[in-house]
Order: structure tokens, then C-alpha cells, then sequence
């Protein structure tokens, strides 16, 4: 399969409200589309996952932005991409900048299963059924509203709820949850924000019966998160602190973590992902898919890998009005039965309308040949 030509596009969406987690306040997203173009006429599109600001992780929509640019498109265009697995060779040299990596081979695994006739989840090895999903919700003003909110997606059918939790905002808050809502599969997410001397708080979590506790310490501190996890009843599941499958290796080894969350941007593709994804299911350790507040692109992308047979736990892979007015797919994506599917047809099913994208981009670059529209 020979790549003919790659356009790299940025626009801005709105969330519909702003998501706030123990980084700080989102009130939209900065977006970057993959879009590629085989030389048999198919197209593939990816999503870049990296964030406006270097909290998360240290990549942004401006560093994987030049870094595409830069170092990986020129490497692709007119070049032969040789299977799935090997997609990324040719920028292996390349330190870092998952992200950036990412967004570009998670577009030539759709044009690649495009160019065969098949779905994405068919080559990934995955189902292809519809799976259970959950809802990430931010830290909301007040309990009330956070009440609200829970019941909301509970009556729109999310299999599970995982909370935004920070020092201050943490104990009471799940606790009161717990009470108003005793059967509902609860889990949090700290995002980095805790030190091991805040064990003994931490420990206080273990009565509220969590399905996992997500990166409490910081991205670098496997060490830390071995030592809480011995004072834990409660899993703890990593999400900053895998980067690779290495790191995977590592965190079992140390045994820092029972959980992994997998999301395909933050470890470098889809390649990684299934790698880190064979290793868990072969060691029994439950995995499931993040997300970065995607559009329907990257959606589509984690939907598919979600169907892959080790993914247990409902993923952070929600419906589209959960985040935007209008999403950048035409239909979008949403929950029948409480449960999300690929959608149907080769690839990952959807794509963008490309008039609207036209309409909101606010820079584009393009090398090769690319059809019009
Ligand atoms: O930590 O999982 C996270 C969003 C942006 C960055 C990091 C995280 C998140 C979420 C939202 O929790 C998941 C989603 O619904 O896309
Ligand atoms: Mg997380």
C-alpha cells in the first residue's frame, strides 16, 4: 500500500460544558485530523489526542502539529507502508511524541483495512459487537448537580460512572455518591494529583467499593504507586503512566498496577495498544479503552480496539452528545441498549463531513496528491 498524499488539519469545537478534572477547566478542544490518501483512491483518517496545554502529558496540539509536519508526513508520502505492525519503522528514530505518532498510524490502520474491504475491528482482532460503556464526569460545582448528572447517564443506559477526584474533593464526594447510588459500578480518576503521603486518605476509598482507582501519583512514579498499592484493598489502574508496553512490563513486574487503561494516542497507535492488550489478556490483568475527549474520528478508532476480547471493563468511550453540540460525524455516535457498536463497513465505519470541516478549520497543510474536497 502507497501513500500519495497526507493532509494534516486543525479546528476548534466547543464541549458542551466544561470538563474539570484536577488539571484544570476544558471548555474546548483543539483538534488535529490525519487524512490520508492510497494510491487506489481510499482514504484513512486518525485523531490526534494531545491536548492545548502540556498537563496531561507533555505533548500538545502545537508540538505534535510540528512534529507531524516536520518529521513524520515527509517520511510517508510516496512511500510503501508494509502491514499494520510496521507502520511506524520508518520514524522509530523519532524520541517520544506518541501522540503526534499516533494520530498519523492509527489513520493508515483505516486506510489499510479500507484498501482490504474490512472493518478496523476485524484486522485489529477484535468482536466488532457492541460493548458496554461508561462516563467520565468531570468535578461539578455542587452535589446536587453532580446527582443530577450521575442519574442522567444512568437513564441513557452508561454501564458505569468514573469521577473526577483531587486533594480536598475526593473521600466525601465519592462517599456521598456511594450512598445515594449503592449498586452503581463507580470508579475515580485522580489524573497524578496525589503523593504517597496522602496513603492513609486513600486508604479511606477502600470502603466505598471502587471498581479501580485511576493514576492517584504522579506519571513518573511507578515506585510510589507499588507502595500504595500494598496499602490498598482497591486496584489501582494506570493511565499517564503507560507509555509504551515497556512500561506495562514494568508497572506488572513492580506490580504498581492491576488495571491498565489503554488509550491508543497516549502509547503510539493501535500497534501498542493490541501489544499492551495480548500481554494483559495472557497475564489475566483486565484492560479498557480512555478517552481524550475525542470527535467521531478517534471514537471510531477506540471503539474498534474495545471490542478486542481483553477489554472487560466498560470504556471512557461515550456518546457524542456527551461532549459536543455537533459532532464532526454525520450520524453520531450513540448508545442503543447501553451499549455502543463500530459502525458497520470497511475501516472505522465513519468519516468526517468534510463541509463542516472546510467550514471550522483553522490551519491545514497538505504534501502529495489528495483529491479534492
Ligand atoms: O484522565 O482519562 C483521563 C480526558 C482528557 C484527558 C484525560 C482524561 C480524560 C477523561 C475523559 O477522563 C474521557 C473521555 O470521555 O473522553
Ligand atoms: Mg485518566
Amino acid at each position: 500500500m502507497r501513500i500519495v498524499g497526507v493532509e494534516l488539519l486543525e479546528f476548534a469545537l466547543p464541549l458542551r460544558e466544561p470538563f474539570e478534572t484536577s488539571f484544570g477547566v476544558r471548555s474546548e478542544r483543539r483538534i488535529i485530523l490525519v487524512r490520508l490518501a492510497g494510491e487506489e483512491g481510499g482514504e484513512g483518517w486518525g485523531e490526534c489526542v494531545a491536548e492545548e496545554v502540556p498537563s496531561y502529558s507533555y505533548e500538545t496540539v502545537d508540538t505534535a502539529w510540528t512534529t507531524l509536519e516536520k518529521f513524520i508526513l515527509p517520511a510517508f508520502v510516496g512511500r510503501e507502508i508494509l502491514g499494520p505492525r510496521e507502520i511506524l519503522d520508518p520514524v522509530a528514530w523519532i524520541r517520544g511524541h506518541p501522540m503526534a505518532k499516533a494520530a498519523f498510524e492509527m489513520a493508515a490502520w483505516d486506510l489499510q483495512a479500507k484498501e482490504q474491504g474490512v472493518p478496523l475491528w476485524e484486522l485489529l482482532g477484535g468482536s466488532g459487537e457492541a460493548v458496554p460503556v461508561g462516563v467520565s464526569v468531570g468535578l461539578q460545582p455542587d452535589q446536587d448537580s453532580l446527582f443530577r448528572k450521575i442519574e442522567a447517564y444512568l437513564e441513557r443506559g452508561y454501564a458505569r460512572v468514573k469521577l473526577k477526584i483531587k486533594p480536598g474533593r475526593d473521600v466525601e464526594l465519592l462517599r456521598g455518591v456511594r450512598d445515594r447510588f449503592p449498586e452503581l459500578a463507580l470508579q475515580a480518576d485522580a489524573n497524578a494529583a496525589y503523593t504517597l503521603e496522602d496513603a492513609s486518605r486513600l486508604q479511606e476509598l477502600d470502603d466505598l467499593d471502587l471498581v479501580l482507582l485511576e493514576q492517584p501519583l504522579g506519571e513518573q512514579e511507578l515506585l510510589d504507586h507499588a507502595h500504595l498499592q500494598s496499602l490498598l484493598r482497591t486496584p489501582i489502574c494506570l493511565d499517564e503512566s503507560i507509555r509504551s508496553l515497556a512500561d506495562v512490563r514494568l508497572a506488572l513486574e513492580l506490580d504498581a498496577g492491576r488495571v491498565f487503561n489503554i488509550k491508543p494516542g497516549r502509547v503510539g497507535g493501535l500497534a501498542e495498544s493490541k501489544a499492551i492488550h495480548d500481554l494483559c489478556r495472557a497475564r489475566g490483568v483486565p484492560v479498557w479503552c480512555g478517552g481524550m475527549l475525542e470527535s467521531g474520528i478517534g471514537r471510531a478508532h477506540n471503539l474498534a480496539l474495545a471490542t478486542l476480547p481483553g477489554f472487560t471493563l466498560p470504556g471512557d468511550i461515550s456518546e457524542s452528545r456527551r461532549y459536543w453540540k455537533q459532532d464532526v460525524i454525520d450520524p453520531e455516535f450513540e448508545l442503543e441498549e447501553g451499549r455502543m457498536a463500530p459502525v458497520p463497513g470497511a475501516g472505522i465505519g465513519v468519516e468526517p463531513d468534510l463541509g463542516r470541516l472546510r467550514a471550522l478549520t483553522n490551519r491545514r497543510i497538505g504534501f502529495g496528491t489528495l483529491s479534492s474536497g
